[in-house]
């Protein structure tokens, strides 16, 4: 029976960043399939993080793909900046996006993947009508803000709960986990029903292991959980 794939996407936000070159080639070299860029503004988190500046850079320096994680209060407003400085997925929280389905439309408009993230206590079915309008979707495993937090382990229910609902509408839209990807948790968010794991500090960044081994170590671990296409859980 055919497999889903799992993308294993690096966290830009937990690299070494006085060593960003460096971390950028070993991310190639272990073939990470994103970079994912979080994004905070003090305000819809209480953090900052990365910036366009910064984005534009890296998106000049590698070709790897990037995967943007909008944490920002009414992210229509930058949507065309984050697209020309190379987003292929520009993921927007529900929490933070008044009229949605524009914001998705508006991103699609724009030649990039359309993400819509929850946090650990907005409901799934907040996004019953534009379930269609999703490339992607991002369950937070932990509330987001920070790096180094603990998995909120209703959130495994959760991701089986989006899972069971996008496939009841014949739709097999990713669903990322974004939180404490560490090695012991991610069989069983992928088991659950993820099919792409943003990888911190506690997985490729972690301080265990090297990027290459952390990556490779987390795809085996991934790739192991997988269930086959039409299995049931
Ligand atoms: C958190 C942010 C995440 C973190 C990542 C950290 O708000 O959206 O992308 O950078 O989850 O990973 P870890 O393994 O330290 O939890
Ligand atoms: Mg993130």
């Amino acid at each position: 029976m055919a497999k889903l794939a799992v993308k294993i996407c690096a966290s830009l936000a937990c690299a070494d960043w006085l060593h960003l070159e460096q971390e950028l080639r070993a991310l190639e070299k272990a073939g990470v399939d994103y970079l994912h860029i979080d994004v905070m503004d003090g305000t819809f988190v209480p953090n900052f993080a990365l910036s366009l500046d910064l984005m534009r850079l890296v998106h000049k320096a590698t070709s790897l793909p990037l995967d943007v994680h909008l944490m920002i209060v009414q992210p229509e407003r930058y949507l065309e900046a984050f697209a020309q400085a190379g987003a292929e997925i520009i993921t927007v929280h529900q929490e933070a996006s008044l009229h949605l389905q524009r914001t998705l439309s508006h991103i699609h408009s724009l030649g990039v993947k359309a993400g819509v993230a929850l946090n650990p206590a907005t409901p799934l079915h907040m996004l019953d009508y534009v379930l269609e309008d999703l490339d992607l979707l991002l369950i937070m495993t932990v509330n987001p803000g920070f790096a180094g937090q603990q998995l909120i382990p209703n959130m495994l229910k959760k991701i089986a709960d989006a899972r069971q609902l996008l496939t009841s509408h014949g739709l097999d839209t990713d669903i990322q986990v974004d939180g404490n990807v560490s090695f012991a948790n991610a069989p069983a968010m992928v088991r659950a029903g993820a099919t792409s794991l943003v990888g911190g500090t506690s997985s490729i960044f972690s301080k265990e292991t090297n990027i290459l081994e952390g990556v490779q170590r987390l795809r085996r671990l991934a790739e192991k959980a997988l269930p086959a296409k039409g299995e049931k859980e």
